[in-house]
């Protein structure tokens, strides 16, 4: 099905025609009828030529009920603009068509209705010339009577063509139906209806309202009861749950959106406003049928910051209206459409930040890509909450990076390893926690993502490999001298060593590299055991026994024998009889 919102000045038949066109009556309430005059939403359906469904959201067209009209027309894809011949061009056909624009509605139809009132050229004219010179462009236009029937035919099938032409919708969108009506039925309890403009609602749904989480009990489409509804269609949701819904909140799917009440936006040139300078401190934001009281901050030229005085499930590309509520009746209220730019903008504290902000985000289109350049590390989940398909993979889990800034952290983060290396030389590496923190990132696998060799990870440590060495064995290497780090003069026995696939060759590799020590066959340690085992010796009574260095270095005969034996050949101990050593002053001069 589809659905087609009215929109045009006061008493020119808007009403008169959906009922001609459908047979329903739009103006449901008595005091309509009484006054002949549209003040809620009216629906109304119809099948058309092709035998496709369409239904219409018939709207007021009196200027005081400029609000209701904009949630009607909100988000609905497409409107059937009506213009009375015998009246013309209007003060609310131009606020209407300036509202149009700024929404970017792109789809219309002209019915230039009571033509049997007058003739409807000239009214044709001037209406086609205004919707050509706005974001409209070139509609078909029909002169028909609400009264006579004349051209209604015509128009049907205009409306066929209209229809045909729309975008079709993603059934697999995330959900956010726009509460235009809230009533309840009595033993089924609360019943909201709305435009769904895409994606897929069943019963048994839990979806989000702004009081918390409801079920959907039962779905209705034109007054038939269904199981499931895709946009776009008129629906009619019975709701379980806490709290009673209102119009202009929205019924959206869970992580679907991200609700904001801060947003960075661009003012597109319709209306009054072309930057915002010029644009009043306080203005009302309109949204599919929302209206939120919002204080406007400019940042530079068309660039503009709005805090809403409600939170609202948002996305990327969304279009704000933005209307003075406190204009001069006669004047065209509103003044500028708002395309929302980022939906979690930072904070703006130092000089000239906001001026920074506002070129940054001049060029910045509602995707990914630029989204990224903002955030430079969003999850999938809060891509998709801000509306932007994911882009390309993602750098680790789920986390998407901008390409420049994740290059840049690889290097910070090799930078944070050298220096560390430097101020802690006994530690087999940095640990990872410790280059997260530093590196201000949100998740340890982000880290992980982010080693390079030599530089490899192993066992919560970022520890550097040798240049030269294949990138397994300096994994298997980094490892070991992981496990080392809290004995580090206990070797690991051969079981170990073959477990972390060092055969003789890997081992001879690593010692060749620099990155191993070799005690004896067998017997590794990390490089500069030497120095640290000499000083760990000095500080026994000398002299001291091999029992007595091998509780000093906290390891095993295995290892202390030949380890004193490699230290004696390096002249930093030596024997003093059959059981006794010393260690051997430092040369002098010597650092
Ligand atoms: N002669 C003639 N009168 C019409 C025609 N269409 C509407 N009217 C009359 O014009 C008046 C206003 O018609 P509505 O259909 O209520 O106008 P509307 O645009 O819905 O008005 P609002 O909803 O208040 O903006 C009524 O008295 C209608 O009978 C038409 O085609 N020919
Ligand atoms: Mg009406």
């Amino acid at each position: 099905m589809h659905v087609v919102a009215t929109a045009g000045h006061v008493d020119h038949g808007k009403s008169t025609l959906v009922r001609a066109l459908t047979g329903m009556e739009p103006d449901r309430l008595a005091e309509e009828r009484r006054r002949g005059l549209t003040i809620e939403l009216g629906y109304a359906w119809t099948t058309l030529p092709s035998g496709e469904r369409l239904a219409f959201v018939d709207v007021p067209g009196h200027e005081r009920f400029l609000g209701t009209m904009l949630a009607g027309v909100g988000p609905a894809p497409a409107v059937m603009f009506v213009v009375a011949a015998d009246e013309g061009w209007m003060p609310q056909s131009e606020e209407h068509l300036v509202a149009l624009e700024a929404l970017g509605v792109r789809h219309a139809l002209l019915a230039v209705t009571r033509a049997d009132l007058a003739d409807p050229e000239p009214a044709i004219g001037r209406a086609r010339a205004r919707m050509a010179a706005s974001g409209l462009g070139a509609a078909e236009a029909r002169a028909v009577s609400g009264r006579t029937g004349q051209g209604l035919g015509e128009l049907r099938e205009a409306l066929d063509r209209l229809v045909a032409a729309l975008p079709v919708p993603r059934s697999q969108a995330p959900v956010r139906l726009w509460i235009d009506r809230v009533f309840s039925v009595r033993g089924s309890g609360t019943v909201v209806t709305g435009t769904l403009p895409e994606g897929t609602i069943a019963v048994g749904d839990e979806l989000t309202l702004p009081g918390g989480p409801v079920r959907v009990r039962g779905l209705e489409c034109l007054n038939e009861p269904l199981t499931s509804v895709t946009g776009v269609a008129r629906v009619a949701v019975n709701l379980r749950g806490h709290g009673v819904p209102e119009r202009g909140q929205a019924l959206v799917t869970p992580g679907g959106w991200t609700c904001a009440d801060l947003v960075d936006v661009r003012l597109s040139p319709v209306g009054a406003a072309r930057d915002g300078i010029g644009l009043p401190p306080r203005l009302t934001a309109h949204i599919g049928s929302a209206a939120v009281v919002c204080e406007v901050r400019p940042l530079g030229g068309p660039i503009v910051r709005l805090r809403l005085a409600r939170a609202l499930p948002l996305h990327l590309g969304d279009v704000l209206l933005l209307r003075d509520p406190g204009r001069d009746r006669s004047e065209v209220r509103v003044l500028a459409g708002a395309s929302v730019l980022d939906v979690r903008p930072p904070a703006l504290r130092r000089r000239g930040a906001a001026r920074e902000r506002a070129d940054r985000l001049a060029a910045a289109r509602p995707d990914a890509a630029s989204l990224l350049r903002d955030h430079p590390l969003l999850r999938a989940g809060d891509l998709l909450a801000m509306g932007c398909a994911p882009p390309g993979r993602p750098v680790c889990g789920d986390w998407h990076a901008d390409p420049a800034y994740w290059s840049e952290l690889g290097e910070r983060l090799a930078e944070a390893v050298r220096r560390y290396a430097a101020e802690h030389p006994l530690e087999p590496g940095m640990p990872v926690e410790a280059v997260r923190h530093g590196l201000g990132l949100p998740d340890r696998r982000l880290v992980a993502a982010l080693v390079r060799p030599p530089l490899a990870v192993a066992d919560g440590r970022i520890v550097s490999g040798p240049r030269g060495l294949p990138a397994p064995v300096a994994r298997a290497v980094g490892r070991l001298r992981a496990e080392l780090s809290a004995h580090p003069f206990r070797a690991p026995e051969a079981g170990r060593l073959a477990e972390l696939g060092l055969g003789p060759r890997e081992l001879a590799a690593a010692v060749r590299a620099g990155a191993l020590l070799r005690v004896a066959d067998g017997i590794v340690l990390p490089p500069g055991a030497e120095a640290r085992a000499a000083e760990l010796l000095a500080r026994l009574p000398q002299p001291f026994t091999v029992s007595q260095a091998r509780q000093a270095l906290d390891t095993s005969r295995r290892v202390a024998v030949p380890l004193l034996e490699l230290l004696d050949r390096g002249g930093l101990t030596e024997r003093v009889d059959e059981l006794h050593r010393r260690c051997r002053p430092p040369a002098p001069g010597g650092a």
